[in-house]
């Protein structure tokens, strides 16, 4: 049974929170620019395209990106500004399909499979075409486009001509695609999975298309099985409308159990760094994280902790967990997987100086 093809349709805008600044404030057009809270645990939310050459990057600390590029203007982010694109964005998908996930304030997915107008089903490419067009016209500002059979593809396909740009994967581009990308580059690739996959010597998405679906199904279960699958550029994951998150975690389990605080708080910064990924990826902060134990005999604790401030960044989410960790939550007992979730989602604020005064 061949299962029929899918057109999905990523879209990305361009430096979103710095091109809303440039377009509202003339005097930031064509300069380098950061968008970012102040203070000493500031980092770079985003940068315009003027400012990436000198190496300015989303999440560099800000006083880092200011030593790359001593011009860099820096303004605060608006979040109601970017709400109000996000809104008038949204509408624009709503006119072509109603499946749509959004992933962020400024990304969603897209199935056009099935063509919404009379003439039944439209080429997708020209639904993508059309959508970049509208969102200029309405918002003036640029969106870059990739359109493939899957998600991961059309996502994959969106990175590869920013800004302002669109790009096609078509099925027999795939393979030749994929195979020299590394691991990290794959959905469903983490620090630690990369880790242990370059371990087993997978370092490439050749790797991975060759490897065994046993011995990555053994290794990873069903992660491993989607692994195999996105190599072979194959996700029948759907475009799910319906995904507001009330949290985001990241965990991890241990090959070897680890024994005592030490070695529990040693594990986190790993994991600290996944969730602050995410949050930043989605543009939220937590009000309140969770640390999660599970026992190497199964049974699971968790204990949490709410903040006055939202926290986004690693080091603040770590120095909640440390928080949680003591020794009477392990009592002695080995652990064989940590957690950490944050939820109370909110925008973010500017850091406070102190979390706990
Ligand atoms: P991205 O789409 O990752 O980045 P971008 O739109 O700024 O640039 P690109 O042209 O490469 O797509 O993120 C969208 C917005 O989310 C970004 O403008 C600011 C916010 N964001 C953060 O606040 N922190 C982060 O670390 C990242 C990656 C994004
Ligand atoms: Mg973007």
């Amino acid at each position: 049974m061949t299962l029929p093809v899918r057109k999905i349709i990523h879209v990305d805008m361009d430096a979103f929170y710095a091109s809303v600044e440039q377009r509202d404030q003339p005097s930031l057009r064509g300069r380098p620019l950061a968008v970012a809270w102040g203070g000493k645990r500031s980092v770079v939310l985003t940068a315009s395209y003027e400012a990436r050459p000198f190496g300015v990057r989303s999440a560099m600390p800000l006083y880092k990106a200011l030593e790359r590029c001593p011009q860099l203007l820096v303004v605060p982010p608006r979040f109601e500004a970017y709400r109000a694109v996000s809104e008038q964005i949204r509408q624009v998908f709503a006119a072509h399909t109603p499946l749509i996930e959004p992933l962020s304030l400024d990304e969603a997915y897209l199935d056009v499979s099935e063509g919404t107008g009379e003439q039944g089903r439209v080429s997708a490419t020209r639904t993508a075409q059309a959508i970049r067009a509208q969102i200029l016209a309405q918002t003036g500002l640029t969106a870059t486009a990739g359109v493939s059979v899957n998600k991961f593809l059309a996502k994959l396909a969106s990175g590869l001509n920013k800004p302002d740009g669109l790009t096609v994967i078509l099925p027999e581009q795939v393979q030749a695609l994929l195979d020299p990308l590394p691991v990290a580059a794959f959905h469903g690739v983490g620090p630690a999975t990369a880790a242990r996959l370059a371990w087993l010597g997978i370092q490439t998405g050749a790797d991975l298309r060759l490897a065994s679906e046993e011995l990555l199904c053994g290794q990873f279960g069903r992660l491993g099985q989607h692994l195999w699958q996105i190599a072979h550029g194959q996700d029948e994951r759907p475009v799910n409308p319906h995904r507001p998150h009330k949290s985001m975690g990241a965990e991890e389990t241990y090959a070897d159990d680890l024994r005592g605080v030490g070695e529990v708080y040693a594990a986190l910064p790993q994991i600290a760094e996944q969730v602050e990924r995410r949050l930043r990826r989605a543009g939220l902060a937590a009000h309140t994280v969770i640390l999660k134990i599970k026992f190497a005999d199964w049974q699971v604790v968790t204990r949490r902790l709410s903040l006055t401030y939202p926290v986004q960044d690693a080091a603040s989410l770590l120095e909640v967990a440390a928080r949680l960790l003591t020794p009477d939550l392990l009592s002695n007992r080995l652990v064989r997987l940590v957690g950490l979730t944050a939820t109370g989602l909110t925008e973010p604020k500017p850091p406070p100086p102190s979390l706990f005064g």
